[in-house]
């Protein structure tokens, strides 16, 4: 079978007898929900992969295959911006450094997005649903996201303050990406969704890392958050309810994506060799719960899955 293009399609209607308020989303493999987090070779999953700082060094590889992606792109003090850009089902090599996404789209080639300051932290996403991931940077000391989307263009819209983490995520399934942050100081979640407006909700603790993902499948993201002293995930998942896993430890990186290309995004972590020879990627897939392992990666890599959820 060849190349196939993955979409999740459904309706949204509230039965009042008009149009108003119903809707048909769909969401296509560039969507920080469901599939093709982290999927360099444009499959139905996701690939484990890293980039490697120093070398800038990017790296994949598919666990149903074991098949390999090597490249280079980047320099120093870049911060890791994946997504897919040009919209082709591949996610492209991509940096945030000092007010600039540095951009090497897998089909349409290299591109350069002024945006934003150095101080800002790179939210890319999917915020105008064509299918094409959108630069984005969210200013925590204004409250400010600042967006240049590939269809509807610039837009700066609000939400947060200084110490929030920036959670963004399509939370109504619109196909649209939401602005959301993770409040660590009242453990709250601001999220400003697309079609559904405003919500919030306590969840997690003020220490927690936010995980952000679509861990039942339905196609809208689910708050989550990742305790790293205890090694638990907390997922309040849309569809199938409130419900802990435990993987990983203090020194792990989070990085959850869809590796069994189920459509569930599935929980993982990145364990940093420290003084073994490698480091060790652990991933719970949704399909079976069974623990996948694999041993790659040196101390300073960055999980690619861990640059959709706030670094
Ligand atoms: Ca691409
Ligand atoms: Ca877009
Ligand atoms: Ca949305
Ligand atoms: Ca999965």
């Amino acid at each position: 079978m060849g190349k196939i293009d993955f979409y999740a399609a459904g309706n949204g209607a509230n039965s009042n007898g008009n149009s108003g308020g119903d809707y048909i989303y769909t969401t296509s493999s560039s969507t920080l929900a469901g599939s093709a987090l982290s999927n360099f070779d444009g499959d139905l999953a996701s690939d484990v992969a890293f980039f490697r700082p120093g070398q800038n060094k990017w790296f994949s590889q598919n666990i149903q295959t074991n098949a390999t992606l090597n490249t280079t792109f980047g320099g120093r003090g870049d911060r890791i911006a994946p997504g897919d850009y040009d919209g082709d089902g591949k996610t492209d090599n991509a940096v945030f450094r000092g007010g600039k996404f540095r951009i090497q789209r897998s089909t349409l080639g290299y591109q350069e997005v002024t945006l934003g300051t150095a101080a800002d932290a790179p939210v890319p996403g999917d915020y105008d649903g064509d299918g094409k991931t959108d630069c984005a940077v969210f200013r925590a000391s204004t409250g400010e996201w600042l967006l240049i989307q590939s269809t509807a263009g610039a837009a700066t819209l609000t939400l947060g303050q200084t110490g929030d983490k920036p959670a963004q995520g399509d939370y109504d399934g619109d196909g649209k990406t939401d602005i959301a942050v993770f409040r660590p100081s009242n453990a709250t979640w601001y999220i400003t969704r697309s079609t559904l407006g405003s919500t919030s909700l306590v969840y997690g603790a003020s220490t927690d890392r936010p995980v952000q993902g679509d861990y039942d499948g339905d196609g809208l993201t689910d708050i989550a958050v990742f305790t790293k002293t205890t090694g638990t995930w907390g997922l309040n998942r849309s569809a199938d309810g409130n419900t802990t896993v435990t993987l990983g430890s203090v020194n792990d990186i989070p990085a959850p994506a869809d590796y069994d290309g189920d459509g569930k995004t599935d929980v993982a972590v990145y364990s940093p060799p420290i003084s073994a020879a490698a480091g060790t990627w652990r991933i719970r897939k949704s399909t079976d719960a069974t623990l996948y392992t694999l041993n790659l990666g040196l101390n300073r890599d960055v999980p690619i899955a861990s640059g959709y959820i706030a670094q």
